[in-house]
């Protein structure tokens, strides 16, 4: 009986040991896997031991830090199970942020700094608590899912971080008008680019193919222009109150919405609507639909409009340059959707009008721009605007012609960069990938990692780049799954040319924490390619 309670006993012993006894291996600091990588980190020996106990501390205006913490609080508990209290004041075990303006000098900046007893996160604004945060769960040895820690504790690694971002302007792009995607679709891409520190996502609302946001001067804009898309489906639109739950949303992540309606080319979606702002342009034929009016709900025909455009050709369409009608139909457009954004841009797109000519296409381009300026908002427009006489605050998108780029910056604008040979998400990996396409190249991991802004053009140098910003066009993609693995893992790749010193950045490294990220996004069920570059 003895021997057995004894057995029974050691039998205990060895079942706690393993179920909650040993504390993890901690990885040390200078072996993390952060991207964008920090502009300076450095470890110190121990480990900071996250658990049940541990305390959310707010050291701020609870006004400008509560909405953080409980993002803190809701990440913790995704990755690890734990349900963190959030507390006012200061305490052992716990994680403090704090708004101090000596934390770095750099607007978005912050600090970083884990001890024994203590997780600090300083910064002088918001947002750059939200990055600390952002770099602090990429150190947490949990994924959510199926959970490693033992003990409920989790055990990060002494040491400290400084950082801040290379570029004020980090974007991504998601073509809505191709596809339409869902509200819901929309804020799982914000939750899952916030984590690379995105600040701006550029929404392609208009194309060819899809109108996709209600405007309320010109509702058959998505009654007719919103009911197509690529491939002929139902498409889709934004409610104007959709659209502010996006801005909200995407505020709460840092990051600002860039609305795009394209002009004057890539309208065909508002000449489907309105024959009145219709040239006679010629929709291509095979793919040409005509526009069932009646079971929209319209009850007058409109036989100026156009048929939809279910193919994916681009450059035949344009808006009419002479007609008044044009500017009242481009002034009330710019206007509502100025009117639902806080974000300080507007991008006029401008892209491939290849049916509007050089004269007619400059003085438009210079009006849009006026109205932009006139509802309060800088403009944005691809490469081809800077033709027009662009003000000093309007931007120009590099993605194709470098010429165009280097007139823009002679003309005393900025650039972003968004080359379709390095940073396009639709471009397709290699010869094999089942989506995307490949006009421009196709786009390995490393190819889309190993280039850097200011070495595209000797006239294009770090004190003109405004940014990088990754588009993903949609011909091909209908599904989040899609979107997750076209973006995924290269976003982390265009993050880290955004965000970290060029001194800091090198590709061995990067595919070493890239791999950690692939198995966070595998407990988390996202999509991604498993690059044969990586060992996963
Ligand atoms: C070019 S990039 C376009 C888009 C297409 C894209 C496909 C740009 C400004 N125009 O209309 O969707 O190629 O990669």
């Amino acid at each position: 009986m003895k021997q057995l309670k004894s057995l029974l006993f050691s039998a205990a012993v060895i079942i706690l040991a393993f179920s909650c006894g040993q504390k993890q291996e901690t990885v040390p600091m200078d072996q993390h896997s952060i991207i964008p990588i920090p502009v300076s980190v450095v470890p110190a020996a121990g480990s900071f031991t996250l658990d049940g106990k541990t305390a959310i501390v707010l050291q701020a205006d609870p006004a400008q830090v509560q909405l953080i913490g409980e993002y803190l609080k809701s990440s913790i508990s995704a990755l690890t199970g734990l349900n963190l209290n959030i507390a006012q004041e200061d305490r052992d075990n716990a994680i403090v942020l704090a708004l101090d303006a000596s934390a770095s000098d750099k607007e978005e900046g912050y600090r970083l700094a884990i001890m024994d007893k203590k997780v600090l996160i300083s910064a002088p604004q918001p947002a750059g608590l939200f990055y600390g945060i952002q770099s602090l769960q990429q150190l947490i040895p949990a994924h959510g899912g199926k959970i490693p820690g033992v003990n409920n504790q989790f055990s990060l690694p002494q040491g400290s971080i400084e950082d801040y971002p290379e570029y004020g302007y980090r974007g991504m792009m998601l073509d809505v008008a191709r596809h339409f995607f869902s509200v819901e679709d929309v804020k799982k891409l914000i939750d899952q680019i916030a984590v690379y520190k995105i600040n701006h996502l550029h929404l392609h609302l208009s194309d060819d193919q899809g109108w996709r946001i209600e405007i309320k001067s010109w509702p058959l804009l998505t009654t007719i222009g919103g009911a197509n898309e690529v491939g002929g489906g139902k498409g889709g639109y934004y409610t104007q109150d959709d659209y502010t739950e996006i801005v909200r949303y995407a505020q709460s992540r840092f990051i600002t919405i860039v609305p795009e309606i394209d002009m004057p080319g890539h309208t065909n979606s508002a000449l489907n609507a309105y024959g009145i702002l219709n040239p006679g342009i010629t929709v291509p034929e095979a793919t040409a639909v005509p526009v069932d009016r009646k079971a929209l709900g319209v009850d007058e025909e409109d036989p100026d409009a156009t048929p939809y455009h279910t193919g994916i050709e681009v450059g035949f369409s344009t808006l009419d340059t002479d007609s008044p009608v044009t500017y009242k139909f481009i002034d009330d457009v710019i206007r509502e959707i100025s009117e639902l954004t806080p974000g300080p841009y507007f991008h006029i797109g401008g892209d491939e009008s290849h049916v509007t000519a050089m004269e007619d296409y400059i003085p438009f381009i210079e009006k849009a721009q006026e109205i932009v300026t006139k509802y309060g908002k800088k403009t944005l427009g691809w490469d081809e605007v800077a033709h027009a006489k662009l003000l000093p605050t309007s931007v120009a998108q590099y993605w194709a012609k470098a010429e165009n780029a280097i007139m823009a910056i002679d003309q005393g604008s900025k650039v972003l960069i968004s080359p379709a040979v390095k940073a396009y998400l639709d471009m397709q990996y290699d010869s094999t990938t089942h989506l995307g396409l490949h006009w421009a190249a196709y786009i390995e991991l490393d190819e889309a990692y190993n280039w850097d802004p200011t070495e595209l053009e000797a006239e294009i140098r770090r004190e003109h780049i405004l940014g990088v910003e990754a588009p993903l066009w949609t011909e091909t993609i209908t599904t989040m799954s899609d979107i997750e693995y076209m973006t995924f893992p290269r976003l982390a790749a265009i993050a880290e040319i955004a965000w970290s010193p060029k001194t800091a950045r090198n590709w061995e490294d990067f595919s070493r924490r890239i791999a950690w990220h692939g198995q966070r996004w595998e407990a988390q069920g996202k999509n991604f390619y498993r690059s044969p570059k990586v060992e996963w």
